[in-house]
């Protein structure tokens, strides 16, 4: 028994020692010290030893099991060891790898023409004024000399929440209730640029665009003053060699009106493709404001005066940066974006 204990010890520790995971030292266990195991059977041939022999044995059979479980859990212990060496060097971070620059943004072309225009005005004294993109038809149109069944409604098929609610075709209600607010205080000197829409799809217009307005009220601002100021803005903005030019033209609200031409800032004035052999670039419409616009919203024709003017800054920015289809400004694709 004692040769058979020596047997199956050298071969049990033979066995942890050649483990090579946990589920074969499970199964070493089961195989030596389960309950069908093989030291288990040699305890139960105990009981055919004499009660002198017993205890000598027992003895050596509780060593063996001992020997074994300790073979076991030093094994376990030596391959958890291992298996965390192992992970371990497989995790290894690099930290001398270069790190993923994040990507940087930059302002939309609109904006920083939007931030061109308003700078330029500021410049020259006017404050910024900004109101609702959902409008009253009263601001959005009646105070601006365009009763309910005016047909230069039409010229903008706008878009109506309700009878009497609509999306602001202009920025010109901010004027309007600006006028309102300052109940016939000199002067009114406001830009309100801001986003607006008409019913409107193509290369060179869009549904939804935007627009810088301008309103000037003081006790005597005539033509002369206009012409002064959009031919500031015009060399701020198109370089200090362009002149102007106005024709005559007609808006509700203004009275007399005009459309305002730059002369090209591609050609000088020759002709070219962008001006269309013109040698001038229609720019915005402007106007003395119309007596009645100015009575409605609290202002006495007599005692003052005014110009107005509006401008799209989606064209302006065209213009200036040489794109040729309005909706590469709403596409979003970062190549174009990152471009200016
Ligand atoms: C254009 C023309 C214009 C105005 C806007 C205006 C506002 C008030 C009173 C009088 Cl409160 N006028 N605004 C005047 C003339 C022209 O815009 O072509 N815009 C894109």
């Amino acid at each position: 028994m004692r040769q058979q204990l020596a047997e199956i010890e050298a071969r049990a520790l033979a066995a942890v020692a050649a483990a090579a995971s946990a589920e074969q030292l499970a199964e070493l266990r089961v195989a030596y010290l389960g309950k069908k195991g093989e030291l288990t059977a040699v305890s139960r041939m105990m009981g055919g030893l004499s009660a002198e022999e017993r205890p000598a044995m027992g003895a050596l059979v509780n060593q063996t099991k001992d020997k074994v479980e300790q073979a076991l859990s030093a094994r376990m212990a030596e391959l958890r060891q291992a298996e965390q060496a192992a992970r371990l060097a497989a995790e290894t971070i690099d930290i001398s790898l270069p790190g993923r620059a994040p990507q940087r943004g930059s302002r939309h072309i609109l904006s920083l023409v939007q931030e061109q225009i308003e700078d330029i005005f500021i410049g020259l004294g006017y404050r910024i004024a900004e109101g609702p993109e959902v409008e009253y038809d009263y601001f959005a149109f009646e105070a601006l000399n365009l009763p309910p069944d005016h047909p230069a409604r039409d010229m903008q098929d706008s878009f109506y929440f309700s009878e009497r609610m609509l999306l602001r075709p202009h920025t010109s209600p901010v004027q309007v209730r600006t006028m309102q607010k300052m109940q016939g205080e000199l002067p009114v000197k406001i830009i309100s640029p801001g986003v607006v829409y008409r019913r409107d799809d193509d290369a060179t217009h869009s549904p939804m665009f935007h627009q810088v307005e301008g309103l000037l009220i003081d006790k005597r601002v005539t033509f002369a003053d206009l012409n002064g100021t959009l031919l500031a803005f015009a060399r701020q903005m198109f370089g200090e060699e362009r002149q102007i030019r106005l024709r005559p033209s007609y808006f509700p609200f203004t009275e007399p009106s005009a459309e305002v031409d730059i002369s090209c800032f591609n050609c000088g004035g020759a002709g070219c493709r962008l001006c269309k052999g013109t040698g001038w670039i229609e720019i915005l419409g402007s106007g003395e404001v119309h007596p009645h616009v100015l009575e409605m919203s609290g202002y006495d024709p007599e005692a003052c005066s005014g110009f107005a003017f509006g401008m799209g800054i989606e064209r302006v920015a065209m213009l200036k940066y040489g794109i040729t289809d309005m909706r590469l400004l709403f596409d979003n694709d970062i190549r174009f974006l990152h471009s200016f």
